[in-house]
């Protein structure tokens, strides 16, 4: 299904525009089905190594780790790093990005030729209380423009996240400005006007996109279970994605539907990648002051 004529009117005037049931269970349970597996394992290793008192094999998806942690706080602070898709490299993740559903969603606003950016993230929000109170895991005010490098800086990207569990203001689902990408600024120092923010409780099957120029963030999760999420940017084939030194792909394209990347090849160009760059490379000469934005909107 596209996004309907009301819908691509919202995300231009509003810079956002949630979609409710947009996908299935099914659709997402492929991503969570990577990350069960993932947490087995760790699960596994901590206990090998005397780090955790037993494997939580019958907690769900949405707490297992948080028990983890509770009992092994390095693995707390770890949590982000390990679980990014381009280190993970799930076949379902993978999937899950090129899901027809989604891209159907995506090429209303993108076009039929659709790169998928290396910029995507698996989030696991943990309890605020977890890490003896060190951590509340909070994403403060901000835009994603600032996150890219210079060669991105005029591209349209667009953010694409959605919740693979139910999010509301106690777990710390998104909180949105609305209309703030009218003023075609970059608030590189993060000076944002202060406007009326909402919250966006979204369940799971829902998404939500939003305009890089339009800032977002989350509070504290206040619940004993994880606030688990996935951010996902899409953006015309041929545009920079603002993080050359990590490969995105081409997600979907109806001129050359052959060019269309590969799962083995994705993983590939990830390994190559992560071992020339195993961190992000800083950007160079990021300006420090809001700057008018002249790229696509
Ligand atoms: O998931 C969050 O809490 C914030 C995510 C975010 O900033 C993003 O997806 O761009
Ligand atoms: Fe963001």
């Amino acid at each position: 299904m596209s996004l309907t004529q009301e819908q691509l009117k919202r995300f231009n005037q509003e810079g956002y525009v949630v979609i409710r049931s947009a996908l299935q269970d099914t659709d997402i349970e492929q991503v969570i089905q990577d990350y069960e597996e993932i947490i087995d394992k760790l699960a596994r290793d901590l206990l090998a190594a005397g780090r955790i008192s037993h494997l939580y094999e019958n907690e769900p998806f949405e707490t297992r780790l948080a028990r983890i942690c509770d009992e092994d706080e390095a693995t707390y602070f770890a949590s982000d790093q390990f679980l990014d898709v381009g280190h993970v490299r799930g076949k379902g993740t993978f999937n899950f990005m090129r899901n027809q559903r989604l891209l159907d969603l995506v090429e209303s606003v993108i076009g039929p030729e659709i790169s998928c950016s290396p910029m995507t993230h698996i989030r696991a929000k943990l309890p605020s209380d977890l890490g003896r109170g060190r951590s509340s895991n909070i994403v403060s005010w901000h835009q994603d423009a600032i996150f890219l490098h210079q060669e991105a800086d005029q591209t349209f990207i667009l953010t694409v996240w959605l919740p693979l569990c139910n999010t509301m203001e106690e777990n710390g689902c998104l909180r949105i400005m609305p209309r703030i990408h009218k003023n075609r600024t970059v608030y590189w120092d993060n000076s944002l006007p202060n406007e009326t923010a909402v919250t966006v409780p979204m369940k799971r099957g829902d998404v939500v996109f939003i305009h890089k120029l339009t800032p977002h963030s989350s509070g504290p999760n206040q619940t004993d279970a994880i606030r688990w999420s996935m951010d996902i940017r899409y953006q015309k084939q041929g545009t920079p994605s603002g993080r050359s030194f990590w490969p995105g792909f081409d997600a979907r394209s109806r001129l050359k539907p052959d060019s269309e990347t590969s799962y083995e090849t994705w993983q590939d160009y990830w390994i190559i990648a992560l071992e020339k760059y195993p961190k992000k490379v800083p950007r160079k000469n990021r300006p420090n002051k809001p700057l008018p934005y002249q790229g696509e909107m």
